[in-house]
């Protein structure tokens, strides 16, 4: 345990190591990168900013849903622990943590995260706001924490933010066959998914005026030289996003301002990264709601109930584990 009431799976062996998951993708054709290198300490704090921005919705509006619909979920999920898959500072989860207390008088917040200054905010909100809530927060990758999960309380797994739309589709595939097998015939998923919409929408929530999605982005290569030894230059880099239709997804790119080579003194390796080649560091899945809760049913989880906003721009999902 790294804190009170906030555990680590570190040092039982089970984190993957950063540097090698970097390594392997950087070497693909096309070179990417996972997500989740994005959210060092820089990264989380860039990331809780651009959810404040204007030009990106998707918070909000997700945010003003779980305030509209906390009853509803929360009435219909009869559970007594809410595991929330990479919370953040779960600021969203609290109108459901809230209604959990109204409703039952009582509940378990596991909230899991890889950012432990997410982890100590939430665990301080719940502490202050909400003692009828018990906290045990699990410092891991979500991927990692499912499979260490209480099994035998009834539970509300949570995973908002649309974080699913970032999942490439055999991630996709892997993440929720594993989240079904953890899962309980008593326990149901809430899942947050931004929606297929006018693309001008979409490519200006990721090309904000402010450069903040820019130096997000960006910022991974700061994280991927403190991680590897590597020598990623951000002068010679620019940010490029486009939605791509046929794939229904924001496309992130780093791209080479001027051909030049990184290397990687530890890894006695490098490579030439020509003039305008890019390096694809995230994704942002769009979805159509009706199609996900089909496609999700193949991983045995039952539609419950669809949650969504005036425009349709972003739904929430309730579903049950199939008996
Ligand atoms: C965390 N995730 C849902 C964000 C998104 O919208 O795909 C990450 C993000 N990347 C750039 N802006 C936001």
């Amino acid at each position: 345990m790294s804190e009170a009431s906030i555990w680590s799976l570190a040092q039982n062996g089970h984190r993957e190591d950063p540097a090698l998951s970097i390594m392997r993708t950087l070497w693909d054709q096309p070179r990417w990168l996972e997500a989740y290198h994005l959210y060092d300490d820089r990264g989380s704090e860039l990331f809780e900013q651009i959810c404040e921005l204007p030009e990106y919705y998707l918070t909000r509006t997700e945010n003003a849903l779980l305030e509209k619909d906390a009853a509803k979920i929360i009435a219909a999920a009869p559970v007594q622990c809410i595991v929330e898959l990479g919370a953040g500072s779960a600021k969203k989860t609290t109108h459901l943590l809230s209604e959990q207390a109204r409703q039952r008088g009582s509940g378990i917040f596991a909230p899991i995260d890889v950012s432990l200054p997410g982890l100590l905010a939430s665990r301080e909100y719940v502490r202050a706001q909400l003692p009828a809530i018990e906290f045990h927060g699990l410092h891991a990758r979500y991927e990692e924490g499912v499979c260490s999960i209480d099994r035998d309380l009834p539970t509300l797994f949570v995973f908002i933010g649309s974080t699913i739309g970032n999942f490439n589709p055999a991630a996709f595939v892997r993440f929720f066959s594993l989240l079904s097998q953890a899962m309980g015939p008593n326990d149901f998923l809430l899942l947050g998914a931004d929606r297929v919409k006018d693309r001008r929408v979409l490519e200006a929530a990721y090309a904000d005026s402010q450069g903040l999605t820019a130096e997000f982005i960006l910022n991974v290569f700061k994280n991927i030289n403190r991680l590897t030894g590597g020598k990623f230059d951000l002068s010679k880099m620019r940010y490029h996003s486009w939605y791509n239709p046929e794939w229904a997804q924001i496309e992130m790119y780093a791209v080479a301002t001027a051909a030049h080579d990184i290397s990687f003194p530890s890894f006695g390796r490098s490579f030439h990264w020509p003039k305008n080649a890019r390096i694809l560091v995230e994704i942002s899945r769009k979805f159509d709601p009706i199609r996900l809760q089909e496609q999700l049913g193949f991983f045995d989880l039952r539609p419950v109930k669809h949650f969504t906003d005036a425009k349709e721009w972003f739904s929430l999902l309730l579903f049950q584990k199939a008996a």
